[in-house]
């Protein structure tokens, strides 16, 4: 009789998961292609880009520092020894590298799911060129499967909420979390985003709308995706 043994699925979800961060230590390690000597890169933030910060510290030497989109990644880039500039010091940068939640063929992108939007935004328009690094399944046909993160101001969140409603949408409350800027988080269920930048404008037109995770208006412009096959890069 032959009997198949599986492995138990604690190994199974362990490889799965080896896996997954080999894919984001891949994609990681290929964005180091884009940064140049005497560089302040700008940072993002995520658990992909965590390993683009460890990548950074091999490297530490040929770069001047960096520009961070959040405090998590500003204390993983001080651990490494790495220089973090304000972006106000720094200016105008060459190179900035983050993740994202999805990203469509027009590297259209949904961000905010580790709530650092505003920032990411900010350093991601300060930025000549923008690549983003993300295993190859945030890669969809249309925006809107992942629920679009909104940073609102705490006391207009239910006057938000009602005009994401009116936008056919259906906001949550990320309840508990504050952002770095003190802000809250509401998550749009049900967006199907064929427009992207015409939803992106409608949404910062809200009062009390900080920003929004659709990086459509200021796009990536250069898709690193982590694929079991290796690299793949979309411009
Ligand atoms: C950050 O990277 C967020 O905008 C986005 O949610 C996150 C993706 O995180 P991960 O790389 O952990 O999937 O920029």
């Amino acid at each position: 009789r032959l009997r198949v043994h599986y492995a138990p699925i604690s190994a199974q979800i362990r490889y799965f998961r080896m896996t997954q961060d080999e894919l984001k230590q891949r994609v990681a390690m290929a964005a180091l292609a884009h940064v140049e000597d005497g560089m302040v890169v700008g940072v993002g933030t995520g658990s992909t880009v965590n390993f683009f910060i460890d990548a950074l510290a091999g490297i530490k030497g040929r770069i001047d520092g960096a520009v961070s989109s959040s405090e998590a990644s500003t204390a993983r880039l001080k651990a490494h020894g790495i220089p973090v500039f304000d972006l106000n010091a720094a200016g105008p940068l060459p190179l900035y590298v983050d993740g994202a939640d999805e990203a469509n063929a027009r590297l259209q992108l949904i961000k905010g799911g580790g709530a650092a939007l505003t920032r990411e935004k900010i350093v991601a328009g300060a930025s000549a060129k923008f690549v983003c690094i993300a295993d190859a399944s945030k890669l969809v046909d249309t925006l809107g499967r992942f629920p679009l993160p909104v940073e609102v101001i705490p006391m207009a969140r239910s006057h938000v909420a009602r005009a994401l409603l009116a936008l056919g949408g259906q906001p949550v409350w990320r309840e508990g979390v504050v952002t770095d800027n003190g802000n809250w988080i509401l998550d749009v269920h049900g967006l199907r985003i064929t427009d992207p930048v015409t939803l992106e404008r409608a949404i910062n037109d809200i009062a009390g709308v900080v920003t929004n995770g659709l990086f459509a208006l200021r796009p990536a412009d250069v898709l690193l995706l982590g694929a079991p096959e290796g690299v793949r890069e979309l411009r």
